[in-house]
C-alpha cells in the first residue's frame, strides 16, 4: 500500500532511486578500492618496529580470511547440501572425542601461529637499551614539553604547541593539510640513531604517539615509561596525544622531524646558542 501523502507509484520511484543511489555507491567503492585500501591502512612505515606490525598486521588479516572464508564456506555449503528437503538427518555425535580433540586442538595451534610473531615484536617494542639519545616527553593539558637528557643535544628543553591558527578551528579559515597536526616547536632527532622516549603526564594521563614509528606509550603522572624508535628516513612524522585527557585533547599533537646528521648538528648548535643567549 502507498503511503497516505504519496501518490501511488511515488514510493516504487522512491525506492528505485534509493536502490541506484546504493549501487552507485558501491560500485564508487569498488572502483576507489585502492585508494580507500589505501587511507584505511596503518600509516607507511617509517622504522622497523612498524614494518613488522604491518607485517603482522596483513600476516593476521590474511590468517582471518582464511578462516573466515573457510568456516562461513564449510557452514553455508553443509546447510545448503544436507537440507531436509533432500531427506538428509542430522548426525548425532554427542560426546564425540576425536571432534572435541580436534576443535580444541585447530584453535589452539593458530593461537600459536599468531602468539609467537606477536610475542617477537611485542618484547623488540619494549627494548629501550643502549639508546644514542633519550628524550624526556611530558604531557601537559594540552602541549607537549620536551627535554633532551642524554646524547647529542642533552640539554635541549623546550615546550611543543598546537600551531594552527584559531581561525581554521573555528571555520573562519579554511583548513590546510596538516590541520590540528603542526606545532610551533617540533622534535627534532637524527636519522638512523636509536632515541629513547622517557614519558610521563604533568596533570592527567596523556599518551605519546606516531604511529609510522610503530610507538604508542601512555605518558601516566608519578611513573616514567619508555619506548624507542630508530627512523630509517627523513621527514616529518605526526601523531597525536592518544589518551583521553580533557578539554584539548584533540589538540596537542606530535611532530617529530627527522633530519641528516649534519642538520641535526647544526640544530643542536643552535639551540644550544639560543638557550645561552635566553639565561
Ligand atoms: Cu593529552
Amino acid at each position: 500500500m502507498a503511503s497516505k501523502s504519496a501518490p501511488p507509484g511515488t514510493r516504487s520511484v522512491a525506492r528505485s532511486i534509493k536502490g541506484a543511489r546504493w549501487a552507485a555507491l558501491l560500485a564508487g567503492a569498488a572502483l576507489s578500492g585502492t585508494a580507500v585500501a589505501a587511507t584505511w591502512n596503518l600509516q607507511p612505515p617509517a622504522t622497523v618496529i612498524a614494518s613488522d606490525i604491518h607485517s603482522l598486521h596483513e600476516y593476521v588479516m590474511l590468517l582471518v580470511t582464511v578462516i573466515f572464508v573457510g568456516v562461513f564456506g564449510f557452514m553455508f555449503w553443509a546447510i545448503f547440501a544436507h537440507r531436509k528437503s533432500k531427506g538428509h538427518k542430522a548426525a548425532q555425535f554427542h560426546e564425540n572425542v576425536t571432534i572435541e580433540i580436534v576443535w580444541t586442538v585447530i584453535p589452539a595451534l593458530i593461537l600459536i601461529a599468531i602468539v609467537v610473531p606477536a610475542t617477537k615484536v611485542v618484547i623488540a617494542q619494549k627494548d629501550t637499551s643502549n639508546p644514542d639519545i633519550t628524550i624526556k616527553a611530558t604531557g601537559y593539558q594540552w602541549k607537549w614539553g620536551y627535554d633532551y637528557l642524554k646524547g647529542e643535544g642533552a640539554g635541549i628543553s623546550f615546550l611543543s604547541n598546537l600551531a594552527t591558527s584559531r581561525d581554521q578551528i573555528e571555520g573562519r579559515a579554511s583548513k590546510d593539510g596538516n590541520y590540528l597536526l603542526e606545532v610551533d616547536h617540533p622534535l627534532v632527532v637524527p636519522v638512523d640513531k636509536k632515541v629513547r622516549i622517557v614519558t610521563t603526564g604533568a596533570d592527567v594521563i596523556h599518551s605519546w604517539s606516531v604511529p609510522a614509528f610503530g610507538v604508542k606509550q601512555d605518558s601516566i603522572p608519578g611513573i616514567l615509561r619508555d619506548t624507542w624508535f630508530k627512523a630509517d628516513k627523513t621527514g616529518t612524522f605526526r601523531g597525536q596525544c592518544s589518551e583521553l585527557c580533557g578539554k584539548d585533547h584533540g589538540f596537542m599533537p606530535i611532530v617529530v622531524k627527522v633530519v641528516t646528521e649534519p642538520q641535526y648538528a647544526a640544530w643542536v648548535a643552535e639551540q644550544t646558542k639560543n638557550n645561552a643567549a635566553k639565561k
